[in-house]
């Protein structure tokens, strides 16, 4: 997809806060820093339109850009992050729940995994969750630029063993540095719009 305008359209905490159109949604998630806005920046070829935070566990709202008047991007807190408190956690996993669960919108779900480690337990538990309630899953395995090429295939395979991988679903292999994966993965979500 050719980027040529795009709108932050509203950062939302509550349902009756999201926008009532019906562009098709698709919805990041990964852990604090993992590198969930920078995807964004790079899809729509962008150096700062979603914001990337030098200190992590910073966005605490959804945020909803609308691209071309096609689809919306929605970038989300990320998890795990450990200074944070009991009670943001649990607003967290409130909104999140809520906008997963219940937002005909939503096509698919893009988790952001770093490609160097392999998936934490938030990592695991997040795209569980995502498959028990039937949610398409986009695994990006990001910051391949940081690991030779070598180990490419080898980390692909863990984060699939790793997940409990759903073959339905689609991995690709991600740089927002470069831009390596940036076409297949564009591919996909427009397959899924
Ligand atoms: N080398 C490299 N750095 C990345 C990549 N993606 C994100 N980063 C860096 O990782 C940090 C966190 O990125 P950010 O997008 O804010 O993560 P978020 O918290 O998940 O939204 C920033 O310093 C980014 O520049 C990537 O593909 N390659
Ligand atoms: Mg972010």
């Amino acid at each position: 997809m050719k980027v040529n305008q795009v709108e932050l359209l509203i950062s939302a905490v509550r349902p009756e806060q999201y926008p009532k159109g019906q562009l098709p949604e698709f919805a990041l998630a990964g852990r604090s820093n993992v590198g969930k806005s920078s995807f964004i920046n790079r899809m729509l070829q962008r150096k700062a339109m979603a914001r990337i935070s030098s200190k992590p566990g910073k966005t605490q709202t959804l945020n909803f850009y609308e691209v071309e008047q096609k689809l919306i991007f929605v970038d989300v807190p990320g998890y795990g992050y450990a200074k944070i408190s009991k009670s943001e956690r649990a607003k967290w996993g409130v909104m999140m729940e809520t906008y997963m669960t219940d937002r005909p919108p939503l096509k698919a779900v893009i988790q952001i995994v770093d490609m160097r480690h392999k998936p934490s337990s938030d990592d695991v538990a997040m795209y569980q969750f995502l498959k028990h309630h039937d949610i398409r899953v986009i695994v990006i395995a990001t910051k391949s630029d940081k690991i030779p090429k070598g180990r490419w295939q080898k980390s692909i395979k863990e984060i699939k063993e790793t997940l409990k991988f759903d073959a339905d679903d689609n991995i690709v292999t991600f740089s927002s540095e470069s831009g390596l994966g940036k076409d297949q993965a564009w591919k996909i979500i427009e397959k899924f719009m």
